[in-house]
């Protein structure tokens, strides 16, 4: 016999007085931790409700598969309010992001074709690929001039550029220079508003962004302060593709980058394109980063690991013979390792979706409409899903043992990550010129955890030494 809806274990009762434990918990930050806790006080399944943010979570992967059948045809996250309520305050337009229903399907419709295709695939490796050449040869320089032989530093400011570097190369058909010695103000100032763009939302997840604004918050003006930054920036590049297209008289051969092809196939308006480019923009830089820096953390912390990962990418590299496109498709130990980062260290804490339909989740009957969340940093430490989780192991994900709905660091089907190709093909080329070049050492026994800051980051600074080999 199904349980009925408010049988469900969990506090839901009373989001305010929740909000106030959350908050001496210092959740804000935490809250990966007090899920991964509340599955473990309340099962496989519990009911929350924490200042006006209500939600079922899950974290077995079987039941994310009930989830994602039950998801619809309009497939919608969890509304992110500080984001449309700077849009709406703006006056700017959703990008596919925050778009929903019709509007948010026909815009995907056409991006998929220019931004996750198999086919435009191809298109963005030679321009990812001199950006991963690039950003190695700046190492060499600064492993020059150290007079060391070698480079110990925190790469994270040095990843948001290869990110940014990378993600408007793609977009723009066109090098910002980033990694050159002069960095342009305005990018630095790009990528940090990004940063406090995430930082300053997730406060705004549990107290509705509507009142803070009210009251004049420093919350809310940081957030708004960021995304003007962020809009400024990109609208200044889009608004010169757009020129460059205009005076562009003959038709020229070479691959003119996403914008451009977006702009010539004329299928979606201007500002459909400005909101969702910007939205493409912004969401490439800190998570593609990040998840390197992780990666290249415990590459450090498993030598013999790293051997063999070079190892694969010499014997790729020799087996292609200069086709980098043909070595991308023999490195599957490397694709192994950027998916046991993607476990242990999810850039979403959670993957959720509003139920189109009624379901039932361990016995327990669920209506349409609920906001059920998949707990993924949960699931990918949870031992009854993962043979020993703690354990770095690329090569569990070479093996034919189930992978059925294991691997969701994308999110997906049709709502999953937009930039993930882009984000896949980046990471990969970035670690094939990273292990030919360079040997990654740890400094002392630091260990580093998540911190939450709406994405999920290092809690402090992770310092590695570079090695040429
Ligand atoms: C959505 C993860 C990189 C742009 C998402 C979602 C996840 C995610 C989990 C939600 C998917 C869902 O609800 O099913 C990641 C990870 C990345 C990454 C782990 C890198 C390691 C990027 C990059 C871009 C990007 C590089 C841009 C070039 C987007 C956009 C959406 C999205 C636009 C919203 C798509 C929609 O709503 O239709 N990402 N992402 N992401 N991501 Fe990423
Ligand atoms: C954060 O409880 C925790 O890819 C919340 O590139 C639920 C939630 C909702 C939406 C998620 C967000 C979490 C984490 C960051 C995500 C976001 C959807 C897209 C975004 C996963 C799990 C991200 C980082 C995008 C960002 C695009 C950019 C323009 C802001």
């Amino acid at each position: 016999i199904v349980r009925p809806f408010a049988e469900i274990p969990g506090l839901w009762k009373n989001g305010v007085v929740n909000l106030y434990n959350f908050w001496k918990l210092d959740g804000f930050r935490n809250l990966h931790r007090i899920m991964l806790q509340n599955f473990n006080t309340f099962g496989p399944i519990y009911r929350e409700k924490i200042g006006y943010y209500e939600s079922v979570n899950i974290i077995n992967p079987e039941d994310a598969a009930i989830l994602f059948k039950a998801e619809g045809h309009y497939p919608k996250r969890l509304k992110v309010e500080a984001w449309t309520a700077y849009r709406d305050y703006r006056n700017r337009k959703y990008g596919v992001l925050l778009k929903n229903g019709e509007d948010w399907r026909s815009n995907r419709v056409i991006l998929n074709k220019e931004v996750i295709s198999p086919k435009v695939q191809e298109n963005f490796v030679p321009l990812l690929d001199e950006v991963g050449q690039d950003f190695v040869a700046r190492v060499h320089k600064k492993i020059k001039r150290s007079g060391q032989n070698k480079w110990t530093t925190d790469l994270s400011q040095e990843l948001f550029k290869y990110a940014l570097e990378s993600v408007s190369s793609v977009l723009y058909g066109e090098r910002l220079g980033l990694l050159l010695d002069y960095i342009d103000p305005e990018a630095q100032h790009f990528i940090d508003c990004i940063t406090l763009m995430f930082k300053t939302t997730s406060p705004m997840l549990y107290i509705p962004p509507g009142l803070l604004r009210q009251i004049g918050a420093k919350v809310w003006r940081d957030h708004v302060a960021a995304w003007d930054g962020i809009f400024s920036q990109a609208d200044r590049c889009i608004h010169n593709i757009y020129r460059q297209l205009r005076q562009d008289t003959g038709a020229q051969k070479k691959y003119p980058g996403v914008l451009a092809s977006l702009l010539m196939l004329d299928k979606l308006s201007i500002e459909d394109i400005k909101a969702s480019v910007t939205e493409l923009m912004a969401g490439g830089v800190d998570t593609t980063s990040i998840t390197l820096l992780w990666t290249l953390y415990e590459l450090a912390r498993h030598p013999n690991l790293q051997e063999e990962l070079r190892a694969e990418v010499a014997a790729a590299r020799a087996e292609s013979q200069g086709d980098t496109l043909e070595m991308l498709k023999r490195i599957p130990l490397v694709k192994g390792a950027l998916k046991e980062t993607l476990r242990l260290h999810p850039v979403a804490v959670s993957l959720q979706r509003y139920l189109a339909e009624d379901i039932v989740i361990q016995n327990y009957h669920i209506p349409a409409g609920t906001l059920v969340q998949l707990g993924l940093y949960a699931m990918g430490r949870d031992p009854k899903v993962f043979f020993r989780p703690e354990q770095y192991q690329p090569s569990r994900w070479l093996r034919t043992e189930t992978h059925y709905f294991r691997s969701l660091g994308f999110g997906f089907g049709p709502r999953q990550c937009l930039g993930r190709r882009i984000a896949e093909t980046e990471m990969q080329l970035f670690l094939i010129h990273m292990l030919e070049n360079f040997r990654v050492e740890k400094q002392r026994h630091v260990e580093v955890q998540s911190t939450f800051e709406l994405i999920l980051l290092p809690d402090k600074p992770i310092i590695l030494t570079l090695k040429p080999l």
